[in-house]
């Protein structure tokens, strides 16, 4: 359901009092509607003062009978479709909208979607960053972590979104201009119930777009999007694999090429990009491909690429010690992003594995660590597990850990130079940590902490 009419009196109830919960409730607030906000989290100071300073009532701890007074429901980015909240309100018969639904009527400029498994934040940030460097005003923002109602009535050229499977499976109407889905693989399994379903709101991205827009794909995820015709999509591929399409991003020995109408032009040379690694190549593709889309001037934003650095928690590198290298990736939090990091950085891991797991199937995973690390320290809730399937790819260096602070001296301990300390858990954080920064700052401290000659027992408690 999409929210056309003013909600000026409105009894709005906000689900989730987070980062997306505050700004949609900030929103109706705005649009001077009657707000509540209703958490089943323990209370939390800031976002209570927060709040209160702009005069909105909350509840914690549970969502009692001021809800459902609630003339329409709206619900924070990730809640899921079996929260309670949802299931009572659907009893009670209360309309309940998403925060695309919510938020999209307000958004001003041409807009983009970035989705995908992995890589939306960087490709998202990177299209934002290009087309601020070509002198527009745009924001990049969405799951990226800057909530999309926070942007509601911005005076923008270009809104350019990451949009999680979760924000898109409660979207009915988003109609962007170019969308990127940046690669499909296993993710959020245990929130959409299955693979197939996790695809589906993945390509309503797609089915929700201006007719005749583009849409920028892998050549190898194409086969889940042929239902969808009314849009122009162009492939990426490695190799020309014959499909046929309105165009297609070539990947090739040192240059990526967008191919249109039988003509070639070049996106970018590699040399341009200073990020790391093969997925990094295809993340700067799709996002150059965007920009020459959109009609501008791709000659003006290659050199721009040189300026763009790596997020935090991507792949960032930390620090070498005695020629070890400690790379942060708690961002990597389902196995293809493990994969993926595993692969394309240089040289033999010692990895960081395990926290909370997504119900995804461990072999992929297990075969990557067999292919290029030495040893895997696992952890969290998903530690047996991992173990199991590590093992039993016959991998011989799986060492279970109690937590961050053991994995890391016990990595320090056994590396050796030349090697890399990666921590790419390949599950959430959410079994030990608030959110995947936490993990990464958590790890990172550590790091440091061994640098400073510290010994781990004194280093920073965990926040
Ligand atoms: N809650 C209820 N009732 C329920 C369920 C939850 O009250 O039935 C409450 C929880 O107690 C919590 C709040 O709802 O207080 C939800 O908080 P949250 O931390 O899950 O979400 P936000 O802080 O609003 O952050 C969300 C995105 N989180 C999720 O989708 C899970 C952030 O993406 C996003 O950056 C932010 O909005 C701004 O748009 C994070 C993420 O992990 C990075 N995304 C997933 C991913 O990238 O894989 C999709």
């Amino acid at each position: 359901m999409r929210i056309e009419r003013s909600i000026e009196g409105l009894k709005i109830g906000i689900i989730g009092s987070g980062l997306s919960g505050l700004s949609l409730a900030a929103l109706a607030k705005r649009k001077k509607a009657r707000v509540f906000v209703s958490d089943c989290g323990e209370p939390h100071e800031s976002r209570e003062q927060q709040m209160a300073s702009l005069g909105i009532d909350f509840e914690f701890g549970g969502h009692g009978a001021r809800l459902w007074e609630s003339d329409l429901i709206v619900l924070s980015s990730g809640i899921s479709p079996s929260a309670m909240p949802v299931m009572e309100a659907a009893n009670r018969r209360i309309p309940v909208v998403g925060e695309l639904d919510f938020v999209a009527p307000y958004l001003r400029g041409r807009l983009i979607g970035v989705t995908g498994s992995n890589g939306k934040s960087t490709t998202t940030a990177l299209v934002g960053h290009l087309l601020e460097g070509l002198g527009e005003k745009a924001a990049a923002i969405g799951n990226i972590g800057r909530p999309l109602g926070d942007y509601a009535d911005a005076e923008l050229d270009f809104v350019v979104m990451e949009l999680s499977s979760f924000q898109l499976h409660w979207a009915s109407s988003l109609a962007v201009e170019v969308s990127i889905v940046t690669n499909l693989d296993p993710d959020h399994i245990d929130w959409h119930g299955s693979y197939e379903k996790y695809v589906a709101a993945k390509a309503k991205l797609l089915s929700m777009q201006k007719p005749g827009g583009w849409a920028v794909l892998q050549s190898r995820d194409l086969g889940f999007f042929n239902t969808v015709t009314s849009v122009r999509k162009v492939a990426l591929g490695w190799k020309n694999d014959g499909t046929q399409t309105d165009g297609r991003i070539e990947m090739q020995e040192s240059e990526a090429t967008l191919w249109r109408d039988g003509i070639p032009k070049r996106l970018f040379a590699y040399e341009s990009l200073p990020l790391l690694g093969r997925h990094n190549r295809e993340n700067a593709a799709m996002a150059m491909a965007a920009i020459e889309l959109l009609g501008l001037d791709i000659r003006r934003a290659e050199p721009l690429l040189g300026t763009f650095s790596a997020l935090p928690h991507r792949c960032e590198a930390v620090t070498t010690i005695s020629g070890v290298n400690y790379v942060d990736d708690s961002k990597g939090t389902n196995v293809a992003a493990a994969v993926t990091a595993l692969e394309s950085l240089p040289g033999k891991k010692i990895v960081i594995l395990g926290g909370q797991g997504k119900g995804e199937a461990y072999e992929p995973l297990a075969e990557a660590v067999k292919r290029s690390a030495r040893l895997a320290l696992v952890m969290g809730t998903e530690r047996e597990k991992i173990q199991e399937a590590l093992q039993k790819a016959g991998f011989k260096g799986v060492i279970p850990v109690r937590d961050m602070e053991e994995a890391v001296e016990r990595a320090h301990r056994e590396a050796l130079a030349g090697e890399t300390v990666l921590l790419s858990p390949a599950c959430t954080s959410w079994d030990a940590y608030p959110n995947y920064k936490e993990r990464g700052k958590h790890f990172q401290r550590l790091v440091h902490a061994i640098q400073g000659g510290e010994a781990l027992g004194n280093s920073p408690e965990r926040t």
